[in-house]
């Protein structure tokens, strides 16, 4: 018999941070199931920590980030998403391979309107860092602050690999002088066909300059998460010890951070962080700006005596299935998607419900980026490209446009690939790969999901205003 037992969610409505203790650490005899209940609903948020009144905010439960979603591998997640707003709403799971009913996107569900509910229900097959988001108006719903993080924990703990575990969720906000949303921008003609919508202040959990407790001598497991509608995060960790061991939730082999760590909107990475034994003042995680060091948030020792610190280097990831998939390169389905449009672009018209349509008309529609020509290739009729479950498929993508790009899969990840000579050369497998401007990258997939699937740049503006298309795998 399948004993289902339901459990309560890690619900922390601030400060994200964690001791590994924390984490549920038996494993249940099967798979379980974690519910929740979500109401998307106004509130205030505390971002400029009292430099000026609490932010109006929307979020999940009415706070940002929403509640903490975190779940074993294979188990089940049941969410009654409420919608409290006064718009439409639905509920993305970025990067979870899911049932194509429940991903969200307005392919495959109808937004739930002001006062209905809707039940998400799932099953999360790969372990990592996850995040949940609206994807209903993107670019003023997650402006207001609906989202949060879903972690999905490796089936066999891992509690002796790290001593603490940190959650840092990174944002930016334009705020005016009162310390609210600057709502007469959101959704600017101006953001959509530039960079995107770029903060004034910064955000790590949801406020401005946190300090985050770090044990002394001990090694931290953080997942970082970048939520900014479009801001390309270059961050700066100084002199301490880092290492890259996931991105987007799949494991890789773990490479000491040598530079900065470049964090595209709606990437995640996990890293493997050794604090010093005699860590003593605060050290500073930087954003890299043009000729400066922001800084996002201070990591402070915590009053725990210090931790022998460990001489190995840290341990890889199991594998999850997905990083387990096997390209066929012999004979894929090739793709070609042509990024286009956007200011300084050259673009001069593009497809728009059907009929060819000059660009200063383009603009009055909102649409401003193109992919193959086509500016509205969400609500087209013919998918980007069909292919059938099981099949490897390239992408041969070219960022034809003056500004970078961050390209989101749905159902699905992503690799790229270098021919390398003879061979092949496969990059890490991610959901979210940013494309900087004049960029060609490979792709490949196993489109291993049957079911409709969005692809889209993650720059929530961009997203809007043409640069969304989708595919079909049967
Ligand atoms: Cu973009």
């Amino acid at each position: 018999m399948n004993c289902t037992i339901t459990r309560r969610t890690l619900l922390k409505a601030a400060g994200l941070s964690l001791t590994v203790s924390a984490v549920p650490a038996a494993r249940a005899a099967a798979t379980s199931t974690t519910t929740a209940t979500l109401s998307a609903r106004p509130g205030h948020a505390a971002i400029t920590r009292g430099e000026t009144p609490a932010t109006a905010i929307w979020g999940y439960d009415g706070q940002v980030p929403g509640p903490l979603l975190r779940l074993r591998q294979n188990d089940t997640l049941e969410v009654k998403l409420k919608n409290d707003l006064p718009q439409p709403t639905s509920i993305h799971w970025h990067g979870i391979r899911i049932d194509n009913a429940m991903d969200g996107s307005p392919l495959v569900q109808q937004p739930v309107e002001p006062g209905d509910s809707f039940d998400y229900r799932f099953t999360t097959p790969d372990a990592g860092t996850y995040w949940y988001h609206t994807h209903t108006r993107g670019y003023e719903q997650l402006t207001r602050g609906l989202y949060g993080v879903l972690i999905v924990d490796e089936a066999e703990p891992l509690a002796e690999s790290f001593d603490q575990e940190h959650i840092l969720v990174i944002d930016d906000w334009l705020l005016d002088k009162e310390g609210q949303i600057d709502e007469e921008t959101i959704g600017a003609m101006m953001h959509m066909s530039h960079g995107g919508r770029s903060g004034n202040w910064a955000s790590v959990n949801g406020v401005n300059k946190p300090e985050i407790s770090v044990d002394r001598g001990g090694r931290t497991r953080m997942r970082l998460i970048n939520t900014c509608n479009a801001r390309i995060l270059d961050l700066d960790f100084g002199e301490l010890d880092v290492w890259t061991i996931a991105l987007d939730g799949q494991p890789v082999a773990p490479a000491r951070l040598e530079n900065q760590l470049v964090l595209a909107p709606g990437q995640r990475v996990d890293l493997a962080v050794d604090i010093p034994e005699n860590f003593s003042e605060p050290k500073i995680l930087g954003i890299a700006m043009r000729d400066s060091i922001y800084e996002a948030a201070y990591f402070v020792a915590s009053d725990k005596p210090p931790l022998k610190p460990r001489d190995n280097s840290p341990e890889a990831l199991a594998d999850n299935p997905q990083s387990k998939l096997v390209l066929n390169l012999d004979n894929p389905l090739k793709v070609t998607l042509d990024m286009q449009g956007g200011a300084m672009g050259r673009m001069r018209e593009a497809s728009l419900g059907g009929k060819m349509t000059d660009i200063r008309t383009l603009v009055r529609s909102g649409k401003v980026w193109a992919f193959n020509g086509i500016a509205d290739m969400d609500t087209a009729q013919q998918p980007l490209f069909e292919a059938r479950r099981g099949s490897t498929v390239t992408l041969d993508i070219t960022n034809n446009t003056s500004w970078p790009h961050a390209m989101h899969l749905h159902g699905h990840h992503f690799r790229q690939i270098r021919a390398d000579g003879n061979s092949v050369t496969p990059g890490p497998w991610r959901d979210t790969h940013l494309m900087e401007r004049g960029e060609q990258h490979t792709m490949a997939l196993v489109a291993d999901n049957p079911g409709d699937w969005l692809i889209h740049c993650h720059m929530v503006e961009h997203a809007a205003s043409g640069m969304t298309g989708w595919f079909r795998v049967t």
